[in-house]
């Protein structure tokens, strides 16, 4: 039992005896605060406030009513209270707005004791954040949806003083790979507000789908919204559709939804900062008007990958742009934000090349290459948007060829982008792959659905500074905050979508909130645990992969000795195992240090709250078999790339992922593999199993056989046995053992040949993937 709970019991029973609340007598400590993000300043004092049925507000001004009514409606949900607004202040039980006009815009003040709670702000920014503080202030039950009994809604007595590091604290959700409805949008603004962040991105153009309804250009929605149907393909498997084939799966949000939207998340302090892609991420508005390309031919909105992106703006003629301003007129209309996206990123510019169009707007314009030409129609588009009072922001790739005048620079290929936007005097927006995207994997990969590679788990987001270093104050002064990006290729689904941006975000919005001296991964990795108390409430399908076990396992190639450590993400982990048959309960031996292994061994693990096993259970085969060790030699040498762990690296016990640069492959490119392992003397075997991979997505195709020779000298080989693999198409990642068994005999050289399966279905080069030559 927490301190805290003894307390609270102890207060309770002191309430029943003595039938007199005594608020004074609860003591809360500094552990049972979990606000996220952490506040700047906190003090903590002895004794709390217990909201009841006669707990009023009392607001600074009447529009504020709605900014209550967050607690408000849970107290109706959890208890069934109807808490009032009062005009006039009572004698104690309230919660009352004051407003202190020098505090900066999204600074608050919390003050609260046993009579009374003040939140001080200079306006609503400020109370909508001391409410939700306020919020995980209270038991995390006070998230229920349904009646909840035996829980008194007790808060600590204490001050904060508290306000942003960064100004700027987003998250951008692409709406175009797959197509998320309005609710769904509602539901991430309270969470985002939850977590104090303050823009919304929405990513509501793309190849794949456009999403905004444009009155003047109907067909952007009636076609550009909708694609055929390969859902159930994978994502870079999918085939090019042609501008006659109908499309049916997507969807567009209408001007008044998203009018709607606006004014819901302008409730919660959160802005919708709308991202026009161009020049290029915009098939699905050439599939609606194929005029605005170089070329003018009707094309269909793709259903998957395209790459690389050639079918882009003509940025010769003149209706391109007539176009993007009556499409930004609308836009402008629709979304009040000081900030109008306009992408920028990955346009590759072959048909500007060859374009008379674009050729004579170079001439014209004196620009050197088609650099200088995106530059150029960036700029224009600029001076349209600044014309308008509004302000630009791109992708990093806006600094190629000049950056136009007033842009914001968001720097998603690291900060590279992002420092010399700074440099140049611009702001800047951090964004970086690293840290930022959560469309990559944030545990074992092999655990974890489909995403779209790189490894971003909970505690490496932690680790986020939109600041890097090297940066003068004078540059740091240009960084307006971060952004989490999840891009929506591998994400069909609403639960999908919630596990990617859950915890990290919550992480994330630590790192831009929160002051740098505060940062302690320890502590926060505590507080999130009661955030995951909340999420459960909430519905909220967050991923538990910080529950996850992790291995680092080594081999000492001299003593074959396998050197397995475990860990997890949480510093405190309690990390308990078991060996081979024995099973994984509470009586599993507490992980200490890294174990050693000499023999074939199973071993089971998984991370313990309260001896109870979280997450999902760790379980690894560390096999030695007869080749371990032995040398082996390739017909041809595997790819520079994937050199696994090099000579020994088919032969280690060191099993790989379904994560193909975890630096356990090997791999060959349009080529088989053709391997001969010499056991060093005459060994009795009679088995040789394969590991693979495929991940047709980045052309990772299993072998479409494996074939298995011996020899005792060396020369003359016999073949013993084949496995055979047909191709299919396969939307996900996997892993498959090819197996041959034959009679027992002895040999000392095994030849494996592993076939490729030589080209793709579209005609590209194949890898084969290989982690282990097992030989029993
Ligand atoms: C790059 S980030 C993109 C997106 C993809 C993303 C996948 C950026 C400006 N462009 O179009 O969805 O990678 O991670």
């Amino acid at each position: 039992m927490s301190v805290f709970k003894k307390m609270l019991v102890m207060a309770i029973i002191a309430i029943t005896v003595s039938c007199q609340k005594s608020n004074e007598d609860i003591i809360f400590t500094e552990n049972d605060i979990a606000v996220i993000p952490k506040p700047a300043k906190l003090l903590l004092n002895k004794g709390a406030f217990q909201f009841d049925e006669n707990t009023k507000f009392i607001l600074a001004a009447a529009s504020q009513e709605e900014l209550t009514s967050v607690l408000i409606d849970k107290f109706k949900n959890v208890s069934g209270w109807d808490l009032d607004v009062l005009e006039q202040t009572p004698k104690e039980n309230y919660v009352q707005f004051i407003i202190d006009e020098n505090l900066d815009d999204e600074a608050y003040k919390l003050n609260v004791n046993s009579n009374r709670v003040l939140i001080t702000s200079k306006g609503d920014a400020g109370f909508i954040y001391g409410i939700e503080t306020l919020r995980q202030l209270l038991p995390v039950a006070i998230e229920s949806s349904n009646s909840v009994s035996g829980t008194d809604w007790f808060i600590p007595n204490l001050t904060i003083e508290d306000q942003p590091r960064y100004k700027y604290r987003g998250l951008m959700l692409d709406v175009s790979r797959h197509f998320f409805e309005i609710e769904y949008l509602k539901k991430t603004i309270d969470r985002l507000a939850m977590l104090k962040m303050n823009v919304l991105h929405l990513h509501l153009v793309d190849d794949q789908g456009w999403r905004i309804e444009i009155k003047k250009y109907p067909k952007l929605t009636e076609v550009g919204a909708w694609r055929v149907d390969q859902e159930d393909k994978h994502w870079d498997g999918r085939y090019t559709t042609s501008a006659d084939e109908k499309g049916t799966y997507g969807g567009f949000y209408t001007q008044d939804e998203l009018k709607d939207l606006v004014a819901y998340a302008a409730t919660k302090n959160i802005e919708i900062i709308p991202e026009i892609e161009m020049p290029a991420h915009v098939s699905s508005a050439i599939a609606a008007y194929p005029e605005l390309s170089c070329h003018e031919k009707p094309i269909g909105v793709p259903s998957g990958g395209v790459w690389p992106i050639t079918d882009i703006y003509c940025a010769g003629k003149e209706n391109t742009f007539e176009f993007l301003e009556n499409v930004l007129e609308e836009v402008m209309e629709i979304f009040p934000s000081k900030y109008i996206h306009v992408g920028g990123d990955e346009a590759t510019k072959t048909n500007w090349k060859k374009c008379p169009d674009c050729n004579k707007r170079m001439r014209s314009e004196n620009l050197e290459n088609v650099e200088e030409l995106q530059s150029y129609f960036i700029k224009r588009m600029e001076s349209f948007i600044n014309s308008k009072g509004k302000r630009l922001i791109g992708w990093d790739e806006i600094l190629e060829g000049g950056i136009a005048p007033e842009a914001t620079v968001m720097s998603w290929r690291g900060t590279k982008g992002g420092l010399e936007a700074a440099k140049q005097g611009h702001d800047v927006i951090m964004t970086p792959g690293s840290h930022c995207y959560f469309d990559h994997y944030q545990g074992p990969q092999n655990e974890e659905p489909l995403a779209w590679g790189g490894y971003t788990p909970l505690s490496k987001v932690y680790t986020f500074d939109p600041v890097v270093e090297g940066m003068t104050a004078a540059e740091a002064k240009h960084v307006l905050g971060g952004q989490a990006n999840l891009w929506s290729e591998q994400i069909k689904t609403t639960s999908h979508s919630e596990y990617m941006i859950f915890p990290r975000l919550a992480a994330l919005s630590e790192t831009l909130w929160s002051t740098k001296e505060s940062r302690n991964w320890e502590d926060f990795s505590t507080r999130i645990v009661t955030m995951f108390g909340r999420y459960d409430y909430l519905n909220i399908n967050y991923a538990k992969s910080a529950y996850l076990v992790m291995e680092d396992v080594k081999i000492d190639m001299d003593t074959k000795k396998v050197t397995l450590a475990l860990n997890n993400e949480f510093t405190d982990a309690d990390i308990r195992y078991t060996l081979n048959d024995a099973k994984l309960t509470d009586a599993a031996v507490k992980y200490t240090e890294p174990l050693i292994i000499n023999e074939s061994t199973e071993v089971h693990a998984s991370l313990f709250k309260n001896d109870v096993p979280v997450g999902v259970p760790f379980n690894t085969t560390i096999k030695f078999h007869k080749a371990v060790g032995k040398k082996v030699t390739f017909k041809e040498i595997y790819d520079d790339r994937y050199q696994g762990e090099g000579e020994f690296g088919m032969v280690n016990t060191l099993r790989a992922t379904k994560n193909y640069t975890d630096g356990h492959w090997q791999a060959w490119l349009g080529k088989d593999m053709e391997a001969v392992v010499d056991l060093g003397e005459a060994t009795s075997i009679k088995e040789v199993v394969v590991g693979t991979l495929e991940n047709q997505g980045p052309g990772i195709y299993f072998p479409t056989a494996v074939k298995v020779s011996v020899s005792k000298d060396g020369k003359n080989y016999t073949e013993v046995g084949v496995e055979k693999r047909a191709f299919a198409k396969n939307p996900s990642f996997d892993l498959k053992e090819f197996k041959v068994s034959f009679e027992e005999q002895s040999v000392r050289y095994v030849k494996v040949f592993a076939k490729n399966l030589s080209k793709t279905p579209e005609g590209g080069k194949v890898w084969l993937f290989v982690d282990e030559i097992i030989i029993n």
